[in-house]
């Protein structure tokens, strides 16, 4: 999947949303970048002090994300990096997490963005991280596409839909 083609997008009137992020804790400096990067987006959208969580790996971000969705968060971001080793173990935590994301998101109503990155290599986990010589920044991606769907979805409760 290439980053080609993403929208820009623009998000306004979300300043009052309640929003949480959650990270893992594997490869700390790809973590850092992705953290940064989230708190930063939600900084330029004027939603200050969000509640932030850690967990010890991308395989635990689903049942944290369904524990703070069941606790009137607007929206969720969920961080986290997981990079391909030798055996099987990188395709079961990627589905693992992937799935239980979605199903959590749909479960509940509450948009979650997925902000985990499932690399071959830490190289392509750095470019990707927001950090100094990114070409990506997945972070700040990930809040953005949440924030602008728990607007879209406020919209769908006023009186004239
Ligand atoms: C076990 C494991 C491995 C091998 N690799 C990663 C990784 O690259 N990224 C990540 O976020 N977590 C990894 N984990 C830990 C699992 O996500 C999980 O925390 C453990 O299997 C314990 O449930």
């Amino acid at each position: 999947m290439s980053g080609k083609g993403a929208p820009e997008l623009s998000v306004k009137n979300c300043g009052d949303l309640r929003v949480a992020v959650i990270a893992a804790q594997w490869h700390e400096k790809v973590m850092d970048g992705l953290v940064n990067g989230a708190l930063r987006a939600l900084g330029e959208l004027g939603i200050s002090e969000p509640t932030v969580l850690r967990v010890p790996g991308s395989f635990e971000l689903p049942v944290a994300a369904k524990a703070l969705a069941g606790r009137g968060y607007d929206a969720v971001i969920a961080l986290g990096v997981v990079i391909r080793g030798g055996t099987p173990h990188f395709e079961y935590v990627c589905q693992g997490v992937t799935q239980g994301l979605t199903q959590v998101s749909v479960d509940t109503g509450v948009p979650i963005g997925f902000g985990v990155l499932t690399c071959d290599d830490e190289q392509q986990a750095l470019d990707r991280a927001g950090i100094e010589g990114s070409r990506e920044d997945k972070g700040h991606e990930a809040v953005t596409a949440a924030v602008a769907t728990a607007v879209t979805l406020r919209s769908l409760a006023e009186p004239w839909h």
